[in-house]
């Protein structure tokens, strides 16, 4: 999108005033700040990584940030344009609570099969433990990233299958405000 261009063209305005909440003004301000954090148009996982970096110094962020990148990279291409890094922006700032949940379900179904299994959201929770753990007090029935996810199963599976799917992580989540408020560590980003 926009190869060279230092400002967004008038048609990629439209799609992306469709595509996002953002306006005009600020999508041309977003779009100036992501060029000039990353010239070549194309955000890598090394990069990305090391934004993610910056904001959580005293953790391991690697991790998790592999797992949002990949979230990001909607077309899997290796690399974060620029409509992908703004659409991401706008649902995790700026989205409804529905388009929020979608966006941490595609986080956690990690092999996009439409399901969590145990063992995905254990990996997302160990990745975000990771990166955090030292700096929040958590409740003894989550002081493990194992017994968190007990927890999250226990909410959320609501038919016992072993797999949470879309309903039933949109309806637990509202029974675990934590789901969403870790969506909030995007804003500000770049
Ligand atoms: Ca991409």
């Amino acid at each position: 999108m926009g190869k060279g261009a230092s400002k967004l063209s008038k048609d990629e305005l439209q799609e992306l005033k469709k595509a996002t909440h953002f306006d005009r003004k600020e999508l041309q301000q977003w779009y100036k700040n992501f060029l000039k954090e990353c010239p070549s148009g194309q955000l890598d996982k090394t990069e990305f990584q090391k934004i993610y970096k910056r904001f959580f110094p005293f953790g391991e962020s690697s991790t998790f940030s592999e797992y949002v990148f990949n979230v990001f990279d909607q077309d899997k291409s290796g690399a974060i344009d620029f409509k992908e890094f703004i659409c991401a922006l706008s649902v995790t700032s700026r989205g409804t609570m529905d388009e929020k949940l979608d966006w941490a379900f595609q986080l956690y179904d990690i092999d996009s099969d439409g399901q969590i299994s145990y063992d995905e959201m254990l990996a997302i929770v160990s990745a975000i433990y990771k990166m955090v753990g030292s700096m929040v007090k958590l409740p003894a029935d989550e002081s493990t990233p194992e017994k968190r996810v007990q927890k999250l199963f226990r909410i959320m599976d609501q038919n016992q299958d072993g797999y949470i799917s879309l309903p039933e992580f949109r309806e637990g989540s509202k029974h675990d405000n934590t789901i969403v408020s870790a969506l909030s560590l995007y804003d500000g980003l770049l």
